[in-house]
């Protein structure tokens, strides 16, 4: 189909990836092997086979599950390396010219590896490819809801000696019941030193969720935010505040948040006037890399020329880039 070519093949930014939900099976036991981590997998019977049978998924919650697991052979600076190299050779197939990466700053802490080590080795692998094929891109810490917003707050703390490559936070983790004011502490300061804020909402969670994220964490961009529909007045909100959606339909529907893909609220919250934008979120796990979720809404909910035209230059627009470089073609 014509229009999936072309989306495939134009230049487009990714706003929404987790470098953790980007480890492949095959790359995770690998790392196992080399640093001697094998029993984390165990359960797994450390095999890709069963590793990818675990990918399917109930809920948010069966999905972290596995996601925690699985990123526990993540030790090193060059593990992280390692893992987004492999991520940005697929981004770079895919024609992403931009990426704004997420990774996991309190899970991390933790478990007992240090921010040295996740953020050197991920800056690497960006900075390689910054040089080698003109990326262009930006580094945002999650914060993960589901544990207790101390470590959030630790975390942005230790910030500091990383700011020059660290442009933002965001939240991310288990949803229910854990609203995003409970983090109100660790964005107040990140927004103090400057930093983008950003929060998964209304993925699971109610709209409610939404407002607090807008209103009380003050976030530019929402992660997911499908649930908005629910919400006129939200909807409206959003719209009127030039406030993006990152949307990953692949994601929302590997974790049932979406009965179906064709069933993706993505037409509604487009025809609600919302600058909306396709992301893979953790590609590894659900099926597909950007190009895929692309594909997937071409086919499933039969976008027009028009609107994927759109989808493909918000994707610049809602970025974080200067001004004068949220471009479809420059
Ligand atoms: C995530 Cl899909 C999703 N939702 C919430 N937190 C996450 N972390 C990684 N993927
Ligand atoms: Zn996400």
């Amino acid at each position: 189909k014509f229009l999936t070519f072309l989306a495939a093949n134009v230049p487009k930014a990714e706003l929404h990836i987790h470098i953790e939900g980007a480890l492949e099976p095959e790359l995770a036991l690998k790392l196992a092997a080399r640093n001697n981590v094998t029993e984390v997998l165990s359960k797994y019977d450390s095999s890709v086979a069963k590793l990818r049978e675990s990918y399917n998924f109930s809920d948010l919650q069966s999905f972290l599950n596995v996601y925690y697991d699985t990123m526990q052979v993540l030790r090193t600076a060059d593990d992280f390396f390692c893992l987004t190299r492999a991520y940005l050779e697929q981004a770079r197939i895919q024609h992403v010219r931009h990426v704004e990466l997420f990774f996991d700053g309190p899970f991390h802490v933790r478990r007992g590896v240090r921010l040295s080590s996740v953020i050197d080795g991920i800056r690497s692998a960006l900075e390689n490819a910054e040089a080698e094929w003109g990326l262009s891109w930006r580094l945002l810490m999650c914060l993960q809801r589901e544990l207790p917003p101390e470590e959030a707050l630790h975390c942005v703390r230790q910030i500091g000696p990383y700011r020059p490559w660290i442009h933002g936070i965001g939240l991310d983790g288990a949803e229910k019941p854990n609203p995003p004011e409970r983090f109100a502490d660790a964005f107040n300061l990140a927004r103090s030193m400057g930093l983008h804020c950003v929060a998964h909402a209304g993925e699971e969670g109610p709209p409610p969720y939404i407002y607090t994220a807008l209103n009380v964490l003050h976030v530019e961009r929402i992660d997911h935010g499908v649930r908005a529909v629910e919400d006129p007045s939200l909807l409206e909100m959003l719209r009127v505040r030039l406030v993006p959606l990152t949307v990953c339909p692949l994601s929302n529907w590997r974790l049932r948040v979406v009965e179906s893909l064709a069933q993706h609220p993505i037409k509604e919250l487009m025809d609600a006037g919302l600058c909306v934008t396709l992301n893979s979120d953790d590609p590894a796990y659900f099926g597909g890399y950007i190009n895929e979720n692309f594909s997937a809404m071409i086919h499933e909910k039969h976008l027009n020329c028009t609107q994927v035209l759109g989808l493909l230059e918000n994707s610049f627009v809602a970025s974080f880039l200067e001004p004068n470089q949220r471009n479809l073609f420059l």
